[in-house]
């Protein structure tokens, strides 16, 4: 039997401040994600998008430093029972965002299935501040702190469950924006980085090696959850939070095909495109790009 895919959509923004992102899924099924994923003998079913609610605030609202804290916490909430469910029917879940808040709803509906799941945070940012630590306020930039378990309960506690996932089962690609606390938390929690320094140094194909060889032997699944401000924003300008000096397509894609031989990953979600930042579709291109090299395309 084929593996099947299923896609789920998740038209959020309000992590964040700047409008736009909500459509990420739309463009990237304009992008031609279905077809591309059809040709790869895989069964694909798009079970549309989640429904996330449209504040009349307009994102003003702040509870603890925490932007849009109800729906951003519902919105994942209902977005996890989703992932939950295509998890227990056996299928591969493919989530397309969105801001990269969702993480918190994706982690906590596929970790429950794993004793040890490994997430490969692929990402210009660490995504683990808190309200405390935020210098925004912006949720996006913390999901990764939450499915720790550290931050507001609201948040970490999705299913009603926490933490979702272990420090020593992560490893972050591509960093090159670290706020303090962020710093201090990776340090304490000996959570494995490979930030654009250690990249330009080794090289991608060693710092995939490493990653994958260090994944392997500690993990029974491992999550992938790329942000496409990793990309360099020359290459992918449709993201609200753009870091000079990033990843290339050439290396991204790479990175994708060495995790489809390595044959560990078993969700993934792609964040942050914004159409209305975008040229012509660019970044929703490069993620559909980015999709069928992760699921096999160079293997056939
Ligand atoms: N670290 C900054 C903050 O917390 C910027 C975060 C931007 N985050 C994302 N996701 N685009 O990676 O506000
Ligand atoms: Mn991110
Ligand atoms: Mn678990
Ligand atoms: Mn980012």
């Amino acid at each position: 039997m084929n593996q099947k895919i299923s896609i789920i959509g998740v038209p959020m923004d309000l992590g964040q401040n700047r409008r736009g992102v909500d459509m990420g899924p739309s463009a990237i099924r304009y992008a031609g994600i279905i077809d591309r994923l059809e040709q790869l003998k895989l069964d694909i079913e798009d079970l549309g998008d989640i429904k996330i609610a449209r504040p009349a605030h307009n994102n003003q609202e702040k509870v603890d430093n925490l932007r849009n804290l109800k729906e951003v916490s519902e919105g994942s909430s209902l977005l996890a029972e989703k992932v939950d469910q295509v998890v227990q029917s056996g299928a591969f879940p493919l989530v397309l965002g969105g801001d990269h808040s969702i993480a918190m709803g994706t982690l906590a509906g596929v970790a429950k299935h794993y004793e040890n799941l490994g997430v490969i945070w692929y990402d210009a940012h660490g995504d683990l501040n808190t309200g405390e630590s935020s210098p925004s306020g912006n949720i996006h930039g913390m999901p990764l702190a939450v499915s720790l378990g550290i931050g507001h309960e609201k948040l970490t506690n999705i299913l009603g469950y926490a933490p979702k996932i272990k420090p020593e089962n992560i490893v972050i690609i591509g960093a090159r924006s670290l706020d303090e606390g962020e710093r201090v938390l990776i340090k304490e929690k000996g959570i494995q980085v490979f930030t654009m320094h250690e990249v330009d140094k080794m090289g991608m194909p060693a710092v995939m090696e490493e990653s994958i060889n260090y994944l392997k032997g500690r993990t029974d699944g491992v999550h992938l959850s790329l942000d496409l401000d990793g990309l360099d924003p020359n290459e992918a300008p449709g993201v609200g939070t753009p870091v000079m000096g990033g990843l290339s397509y050439r290396e991204s894609h790479l990175a994708m095909e060495m995790l489809a031989q390595s044959k560990m990953i078993t969700s993934a979600e792609f964040v942050e495109v914004n159409p209305i930042l975008d040229e012509k579709n660019k970044t929703a291109n490069m993620a559909v790009g980015l999709m069928g090299s992760l699921l096999g395309e160079s293997l056939l």
